[in-house]
């Protein structure tokens, strides 16, 4: 019979012990008092003590300052439970799928194992310590990661933030970072389960596709091979008497394909020949599709085993060819298709790493998919995420470029016991992942020395040919690279090859700002893994954890929470960078409102031009994720998804650059252009219009061009229209798409915004439709404006969480524009209330 699971995710208690700790013989003795509180499991201390009324939200107002006790304690886990005879089989183990970080357990009063990495399963074996159908007693203590810390040799290495990090097999970012506060997390932050199996289970599953639809199977299960003497191997296998079978089934809907094989020891393989198969793509390419595949491992046709899941039939290719242009691409081929990506870079959704609610991932890979990405980079200082995260990004075509975690800094594989540590864990998570078709590269980690403009030093071993070996081993099938930044030369964050990152945030500060659209033109990257823009939250957010009183003028408190980069190059604090910029784009600002509307909106301008630059460079550049995309606890700064879910504008602004048909208005070199960036696996034939006109309305020029043909994924110039363009104020640029059942338009003002005398635009809403079901509750209105209406908004009642397909928008004179709006409650169309730039925004 298949193995018996049991998790262990209830009635847990906890206490803290000052952090030399009660002596680890005394354990047998503990019986939790009032003292202990109730702890969650998955879950965090921080969490178990805020709602046990210990401590004060630490995501409100400067509360976190006050948490730094928690870390320097000695934290008892504590849990007892008993399970029936008929749960037990001839082995016991118990497996914690994560505890962050170190930790020794007991079992029945005996130490059954210690953890030392956040990153990866322990599993013990506890056969003869268990009582079955009786009261068995479990305890973690979880060691002070501030005590354990003071022991670590750091001195002579470099990182960012904090050194000591390095070696500690925990979120790097835990320990503060630009946009973290420094909260390291605490706690059983994955599930705890006991298993009870026979011998013979099946261990680990690796499914290989090829697009012509086979899909191979590589089945490892606990048998030894049947001799030792290689040599004869393989004729003494097939003539010992194994009665196991292995039996794989296919299936998609009604279709199922299934083959059986003989266990032969340890490793076996069999392939499959999928008929017609339905291909995974990625967003925008096609359809993710996803077929199901179950493996029962049976004796003498009784099954004893059984493993089962989802898997994509899809092939990879990162091809780094030499340009014609001069330098190596950087282009990922899905299915043989090159596939231009555009997403974002991933940071935990948390601080407290278990308490991240799976509602909480659904939305997010949500929200990413309906803003036309197609790749996510689970950056290197985060965490590798949770089963639901990959689940999601399977079913909804994200591929993840994925990095192990190690970031921004030197990486002590000088020390044998660090590199043994990190071994397993890199094992342990290519083995977890390799199925998952939306993972398509592994990544050594983040701006490692020698990666981004620091001295190569510590950690060259580890990533080129340790990290590499074990990927190579375990997975053949997904590329690897050493680091984000790579690339062929020197400098590691060299823009002719690998991928880069860069942006226009620091060297436009410089420069007052203004240029930013010419610091944008320099970056001529193959592949911008990282382009990070700041901008704060809205207000409904940012009063959510900044008290009335302290969100004007700007203080210690909004530094305090926005944090900053010691190794930016600037003098300035990242609030001081958002406000200045803000106001060098827009003008004057005297109150909070006004601040995060023009921080808010110099994100999404910025963020806009960024990404519409590398479009219509498509295939000279490769993609673009920039930085970064929802936080990890309530601030004001890289995201567009902040962290209450709330998309900021920069995240429409990014949804509308992110279209599969862009249309775009560049300043290049002096000259004014429109480019079509096509997306699409279609070629597109229509007309294009562009002109000028003035926001009261009316058309100061307008050219026609017919019978414009896109080719397929491709970007073209369309037109040079820098010698059209007429000095007259409040006048923009506009370009225009239409054909093949497909509309795309764009707006453009040379001068920048600041000296629009911008007017009242008269915009007004009419309802469209409204269904709704159980839960779900979708609108369409349609909005039109009289005058040119900058950054049009939303607003429900009591402010309600909505998902808008657009927000934040500009709207041409007499231009209409429909919007669909989803709740999760009805809400009464007549109380939406509209906001645009000369409003106030809530
Ligand atoms: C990047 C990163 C992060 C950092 C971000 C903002 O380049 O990899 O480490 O937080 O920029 O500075």
């Amino acid at each position: 019979m298949p193995q018996n699971t049991f998790y262990l995710d209830s009635k847990w208690k906890i206490k803290d012990f000052s952090s030399s700790g009660i002596d680890d013989n005394e354990l047998s003795d503990i019986n939790p008092d009032n003292s202990w509180i109730d702890a969650e499991v998955p879950g965090d201390i921080h969490n178990d003590l805020f709602k046990a009324g210990k401590i004060k939200d630490p995501y409100y107002s400067d509360n976190s300052a006050d948490c730094g006790w928690i870390t320097e304690k000695d934290w008892y886990y504590y849990k007892t439970f008993r399970l029936p005879e008929s749960f037990f089989k001839s082995k016991t183990f118990i497996a914690f799928e994560g505890i962050d970080t170190y930790s020794n357990v007991w079992l029945n009063g005996k130490k059954i194992g210690i953890t030392d990495n956040m990153f990866r399963e322990f599993s013990f074996d506890v056969t003869d310590l268990i009582r079955k159908n009786e009261e068995n007693t479990l305890i973690v203590r979880i060691k002070s990661i501030k005590h354990m810390m003071k022991e670590l040799p750091h001195q002579k290495y470099f990182a960012c933030f904090n050194t000591a990090r390095i070696f500690v097999r925990k979120a790097q970012c835990h320990f503060g970072w630009d946009w973290a506060p420094d909260l390291p997390a605490v706690g059983i932050w994955q599930g705890v389960k006991i298993i009870a199996s026979d011998e013979g289970q099946i261990q680990d599953v690796f499914i290989q596709t090829r697009i012509d639809g086979r899909v191979s199977f590589f089945i490892r299960v606990d048998r030894k091979p049947a001799i030792n003497q290689l040599a004869n191997a393989k004729e003494e296998i097939r003539q010992e008497k194994i009665e196991d079978d292995l039996l794989v089934q296919v299936s998609s809907g009604n279709l199922v394909y299934e083959k059986k094989i003989d266990v032969r020891g340890g490793k076996n393989h069999l392939t499959i020949q999928v008929e017609n198969p339905r291909l995974w793509w990625p967003n925008g390419y096609g359809q993710p599709e996803l077929y199901h595949y179950s493996i029962k491992l049976l004796r003498r046709g009784a099954e004893i085993d059984k493993k089962e899941g989802k898997f994509g039939i899809r092939e990879i290719e990162l091809k780094q060819e030499p340009l014609k242009e001069g330098g190596f691409g950087f282009q990922f081929n899905i299915n043989g298709t090159p596939v231009y990506c555009k997403g974002a870079n991933w940071v935990p959704v948390d601080c407290f790493t278990g308490t991240a609610r799976d509602e909480k991932y659904k939305n997010l890979v949500n929200l990413a998919r309906e803003a036309n990405f197609n790749m996510l980079r689970v950056w290197g200082g985060g965490i590798y995420e949770r089963d639901i995260f990959y689940d999601l990004c399977d079913q909804n075509g994200i591929m993840v470029w994925q990095d192990f975690m190690f970031a921004c800094s030197d990486v002590p594989d000088d020390h044998h016991w660090f590199v043994d540590m990190v071994i397993p864990e890199i094992e342990y998570q290519v083995k977890r992942l390799r199925n998952h078709p939306s993972v398509v590269y592994w990544c050594g980690g983040n701006e490692k020395t020698g990666s981004a403009g620091l001295k190569v030093s510590y950690g060259e071993r580890l990533f080129r040919y340790i990290i590499r070996g074990i990927c190579n081993d375990l997975d053949i099938t997904r590329p690897y690279g050493a680091a984000s930044p790579s690339s062929f030369s020197d400098l590691g964050n060299d823009m002719d090859s690998g991928d880069t990152h860069c942006n226009c945030l620091e060297s436009s500060f410089k420069k007052g700002m203004t240029v930013f659209r010419e610091e944008i033109e320099k970056i001529h990257a193959v592949f911008n893994s990282e382009c990070a823009i700041q901008g704060p939250a809205r207000y409904q957010s940012m009063s959510r954890f900044v008290p009335a009183e302290k969100l004007w003028p700007l203080n210690d408190l909004w530094e305090f929470r926005y944090k900053d980069n010691p190794y930016n190059t600037l003098v300035e604090t990242y609030l001081d960078i958002q406000k200045n910029a803000a106001e060098k784009l827009f003008g004057r600002i005297d109150n909070v409102q006004e601040f995060l509307k023009k921080a808010m909106t110099a994100h999404a301008e910025i963020l806009r031009a960024e990404i519409e630059h590398q479009r219509c460079r498509k295939w000279v550049n490769n993609g673009i994720m920039f930085w970064m995309y929802s936080d990890i606890w309530p601030t004001g700064t890289w995201s567009v998804v902040d962290y209450y879910e709330l998309p900021k504008p920069a995240y429409y602004a990014v949804k509308r650059a992110y279209q599969p048909v862009l249309v775009s208005i560049q300043q290049i070199g002096g000259d004014t252009k429109v480019f079509i960036s096509n997306d699409l696996l279609q070629e597109l034939t229509g007309i294009v219009e562009f002109g000028q006109a003035s926001i009261y309305g009316g058309t100061l020029w307008e050219k026609e061009l017919n019978n414009i043909t896109v080719k397929e994924n491709e970007s073209v110039e369309i037109a040079d229209i820098g010698s059209r363009i007429l000095e007259i104020p409040d006048s923009y640029l506009f370009a225009r798409f239409r054909g093949n059942g497909q509309t795309a338009g764009a707006t453009f003002f040379p001068d920048l915004w600041k000296d629009i005398d911008w007017q009242e635009p008269g915009l007004s809403y009419e309802v469209i439709s409204e269904t709704g079901v159980d839960g779900r509750f979708e609108k369409a209105i349609k909005i039109s404006a009289k005058l040119y209406a900058r950054m049009v908004s939303i607003n429900l009642p009591g402010d309600m969480y909505a998902r808008f397909s657009d927000n934040f928008f500009d709207l041409e004179a007499g231009e209409a524009k429909f919007v669909t709006i989803v709740t999760g409650a009805n809400f009464n169309c007549n109380e939406l209330r509209l906001s645009h730039w000369l409003t106030e925004w809530i």
